[in-house]
């Protein structure tokens, strides 16, 4: 491990971590202590800009006062009660988050990961209960790229060797076509088995791979006429992230199955959702599916309060015109080390053009030493995603921290 050019306090942080922790990240070398709004400090004192927002966990920004207080207030009441008994939040928030999302129910889970597996087992469900589809003939369909958590059913669909590499063997029924090919999708559609396509409105992982206008559409249109259910993983990309509500709302398409996760919880609790209509959901009856804290009070209360904050500070409006202003302003550097920026709202990356292959890195280091946290993905790829609270002085601010970090890059 490389601590020579850090201080002895954060060396030590890293140092333990090393000894005491599984080796399963490579993150910055900064250790952080508090956030507030789209600021973090580390153990130093020093203060950044979030540009990563905990992978869009804090669009509403680091420990919200409202979503604090909720989660606070809950705490001290009632935390768990588990499913074998009923709690005075759960209908409450079953009723908020269906109206809110236009679905006639809610199933609540946990981590993202645990949504993406909810969903894949509603869609086979419904495809024995419903569609005919004989006993364990199921198919689901997922786009090469994709990510959806570390599961080995979420690993089975990826296309990533460093996240399926001897883990396998893997699960069997999943298929894989191309992102953005509706052609490849129609044809995959025709098995009678497919149950269903998950798919990201907008890639994350993959670095940001935002499909052709239409795509979501036809989709849409193509799942209908194949009687195939159309689930969209909006883990990362709902929840004003990208200038909408959802990333769907781009399209106005309704999938047949939404899953939520991350910014349900404005980066508190691990606060999943898998929201769907009676027919897909009334086929799972009780016992065949669950979790320990899937739908325990705090999380219902922090989930009101984390959906609340969105639409009472108009965070889809402002992540549009801040993103809008975030590329513009990222354009005029002119920077000869950025081959692309692309995004939506504020789900954003730039590609980097250096001969240094770890050019990303080295850039995100520089971008730390000046106050902006953020990470690189696939080598050449950053992120640039801050909370959805950010205004235009701080983007300037951001951008300007960026360009001179840009010029630094050797
Ligand atoms: C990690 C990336 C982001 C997701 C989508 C489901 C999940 C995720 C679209 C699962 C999770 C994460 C997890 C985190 C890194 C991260 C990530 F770098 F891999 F690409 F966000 F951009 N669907 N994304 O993006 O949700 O089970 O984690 O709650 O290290 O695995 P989870």
């Amino acid at each position: 491990m490389e601590t020579a050019n850090l201080s002895p306090v954060t060396a030590a942080y890293l140092q333990l971590e090393e000894k005491f922790g599984a080796h399963n990240y490579h993150p910055i070398p900064v250790v952080l202590e508090k956030g507030e709004g789209i600021y973090l400090w580390d153990v130093e004192g020093k203060k950044y800009v979030d540009f990563l927002s905990g992978y869009s966990a804090v669009n509403q920004g680091h420990c919200h006062p409202k979503i604090i207080q909720a989660l606070t207030q809950q705490a001290q009441k009632l935390t768990l009660t588990s499913r074998a008994f009923h709690n005075n939040l759960l209908g409450q928030y079953e009723q908020y988050i269906t109206q809110y999302f236009h679905y006639e129910k809610v199933l609540p889970m946990n981590t993202g990961v645990e949504g993406g597996e909810t969903a894949i087992k509603l869609a086979r469900r419904w495809a024995y209960a419903k569609k005919g589809v004989p006993e364990n003939k199921a198919k689901i369909i997922f786009a090469e790229g994709n990510f959806w958590g570390r599961t080995l059913a979420a690993i089975s669909s990826s296309t990533d060797p460093s996240s399926y590499h001897q883990f396998g063997p893997f699960m069997p029924g999943f298929e894989l076509v191309p992102y953005n090919n509706t052609e490849a999708l129609e044809k995959a559609l025709q098995d009678p088995n497919v149950a269903a396509f998950m798919v990201e409105p907008i890639q994350g992982e993959a670095g940001v791979v935002i499909p052709d206008e239409g795509y979501l559409t036809k989709v849409r249109a193509l799942c209908t006429q194949y009687n195939v259910l159309f689930i969209a993983d909006e883990i990362q990309t709902g929840l004003a992230r990208t200038g909408k509500m959802l990333a769907c709302d781009h399209e106005n398409v309704k999938p047949d199955i939404l899953i939520l996760g991350k910014a349900l919880s404005g980066g508190t609790v691990p606060v999943s959702a898998v929201l769907a209509d009676d027919f897909i959901m009334m086929n799972i009856k009780p016992g065949e599916h669950g979790s320990t804290y899937g739908g325990n009070p705090l999380a219902c209360a922090v989930a009101m309060a984390a959906l609340d904050v969105l639409k009472e500070e108009s965070l889809a409006d402002n992540a549009e015109r801040m993103g809008q202003l975030l590329r513009a302003k990222l354009e005029q550097l002119q920077s000869p080390y950025i081959k692309t920026i692309r995004g939506k709202g504020l789900l954003n990356a730039i590609v980097i053009n250096h001969p240094n292959p770890d050019a990303a890195w080295e850039l995100c280091l520089l971008l730390k030493e000046r106050g902006l946290l953020a990470k690189p993905t696939h080598g050449d790829k950053i992120r640039f995603a801050p909370p959805l609270i950010i205004n235009e002085e701080q983007i300037n601010e951001s951008v300007s921290i960026i360009g001179s970090a840009l010029a630094a890059l050797s």
